[in-house]
C-alpha cells in the first residue's frame, strides 16, 4: 500500500508540505490545478511546477484527484468531442510528468453532496454531515449557498464556474436518464481508456458521494452491481477504481470488503474513511476508526491486505479537531490520526502474515 495525502496546492491549502512530510509514511501528494475549468487542457508548465515542489519536499506526484470531466462530456452534448481532445491531451502531458493514476468521478452537476460542513459532535469537534429531510427541502441553490458559503476556500467539487450556471445545468439535466448517463460514460471510455494505456495511466473513477439520486440528478457508480457495470464497459485494467469507502458507505447495504476482494486488481486507488449511517437516511462522517461509525475499516484494511493491495491509498476526509482551521474534511489532524490508525491495522496485519509463514515452515521442517 502507498500511503498519500490530499493536498491542494500552495497558496490553495492551509497546511504546509512540511507538515504533511512530518506524518509517517506519506510517499506522495494526491494534487490537481484547481484552477483550471472542467474541460480545459492542462498546461505542461503549471504540472511541472507542481512536481517540482512535491519532490523538492521528497512527495511523488503520482496521483493525480481530479481531472474533472466537463458537463456536456456527461450530457453527451455536440460540443463533447472539443472537451474530450482536451482530456486527452491532459493524460499524455500527466505522462509526461510521470503520473499513474488519475481519479474522476461522472457525477452530474455536484461532486459530493453535503448538508452541513460543520455538524458539531458531542466531543466538540465537526464533521460534514447529510441531513436526508433537510435535502428534500432545499433548493439546489439554497444548498450551494449552504455549502460554498460557508467556506471561504474553493472546494473541489463546488468551483464557482460549476456554480454559476446551476439553472442552466440543471435544465439541461431535465430528462437525462441513467441509462443516458451510462451511454455518455461508455462513449468517454472508449475514447480515452486507449489513450490512456498508451501512456501507461491508470484511470479511477471516484464513486457517487453519496451513492444515490440526489435532486433528481441520475447517479451511476453507487453499487456493486453498478461498478460491475462498470468495468465492462471497456474491460481493461486501465479503466479502473478509486473505491472510496466513505462514500460507498453512506449506504449502509454497500459491502465494501466484498467489493475490494471482487475488483481487486481494478482498483488503483484507495480512499479509506468511516461514516456513521442512521435509519432515516442521514449520515456524518468520523474518524477512521472502525468503532465510530457504520464502516467496517478493520474488514476493509483485511481485504486489502488479503489481495496483496501495492496500489494508491489516501485517509479521506477528518473531522476537525483541535480547534484546527481548515478546509471543511480536509485537514491535517484528523487525517494524520487515521493515517497513523491505517498504519497500525496494516502493519500488524504484515506482522502476523509472517510469523504464520514462520509457524508453517517450522512446522515442517
Ligand atoms: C471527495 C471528492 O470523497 C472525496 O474524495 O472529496 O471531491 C472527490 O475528490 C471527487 O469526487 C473525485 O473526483
Ligand atoms: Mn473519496
Amino acid at each position: 500500500m502507498k500511503m498519500t495525502f490530499r493536498w491542494f496546492g500552495e497558496g490553495n491549502d492551509l497546511i504546509p508540505l512540511e507538515h504533511v512530510k512530518q506524518i509517517p509514511g506519506v510517499e506522495g501528494i494526491v494534487w490537481a490545478l484547481h484552477d483550471i475549468p472542467a474541460g480545459e487542457e492542462w498546461p505542461l508548465d503549471r504540472i511541472m511546477e507542481v512536481k517540482e515542489l512535491a519532490n523538492q519536499h521528497g512527495f511523488h506526484i503520482d496521483v493525480v484527484e481530479s481531472v474533472n470531466v466537463h458537463e456536456d462530456i456527461k450530457l453527451g452534448l455536440p460540443t463533447r468531442d472539443r472537451y474530450i481532445a482536451n482530456y486527452k491531451r491532459t493524460i499524455e502531458k500527466l505522462a509526461q510528468a510521470g503520473v499513474k493514476v488519475i481519479c474522476y468521478n461522472f457525477m452530474p452537476v455536484f461532486d459530493w453532496t453535503r448538508t452541513d460542513l460543520f455538524k458539531e459532535l458531542e466531543d466538540g469537534s465537526t464533521a460534514l454531515f447529510f441531513e436526508n429531510a433537510k435535502i428534500k427541502d432545499l433548493e439546489p441553490m439554497e444548498l450551494v449557498k449552504e455549502i460554498a458559503g460557508n467556506s471561504t476556500l474553493t472546494m473541489p467539487g463546488w468551483e464557482p464556474d460549476r456554480l454559476q450556471s446551476l439553472s442552466r445545468l440543471f435544465e439541461q439535466y431535465k430528462g437525462v436518464t441513467e441509462e443516458d448517463l451510462w451511454a455518455n460514460l461508455q462513449f468517454f471510455l472508449e475514447e480515452i481508456i486507449p489513450v490512456a494505456e498508451e501512456n501507461n495511466i491508470k484511470m479511477a473513477i471516484h464513486p457517487d458521494d453519496p451513492p444515490f439520486s440526489v435532486f433528481g440528478l441520475p447517479r451511476i457508480i453507487i453499487n456493486k452491481e453498478n461498478i460491475q457495470r462498470f468495468l465492462k464497459l471497456v474491460d481493461r485494467p486501465a479503466n479502473g477504481l478509486t473505491l472510496c469507502s466513505g462514500s460507498l458507505g453512506a449506504n449502509p447495504t454497500n459491502n465494501v470488503a466484498e467489493m475490494i476482494r471482487e475488483f481487486a486488481d481494478r482498483i488503483h486507488f484507495a480512499h479509506i474513511r468511516n461514516v456513521n449511517t442512521y435509519e432515516n437516511g442521514d449520515f456524518i462522517e468520523t474518524s477512521h476508526r472502525s468503532s465510530d461509525g457504520t464502516v467496517d475499516i478493520l474488514g476493509i484494511m483485511k481485504a486489502y491486505h488479503e489481495i496483496g493491495f501495492t496500489g494508491y491509498a489516501r485517509p479521506d476526509h477528518g473531522r476537525h479537531i483541535w480547534g484546527e482551521k481548515c478546509r471543511p474534511g480536509y485537514g491535517l489532524y484528523d487525517r494524520g490520526l487515521g493515517i497513523m490508525y491505517l498504519w497500525g491495522i496494516w502493519d500488524l496485519l504484515e506482522r502476523t502474515k509472517k510469523e504464520e509463514a514462520l509457524c508453517y515452515q517450522s512446522m515442517k521442517i
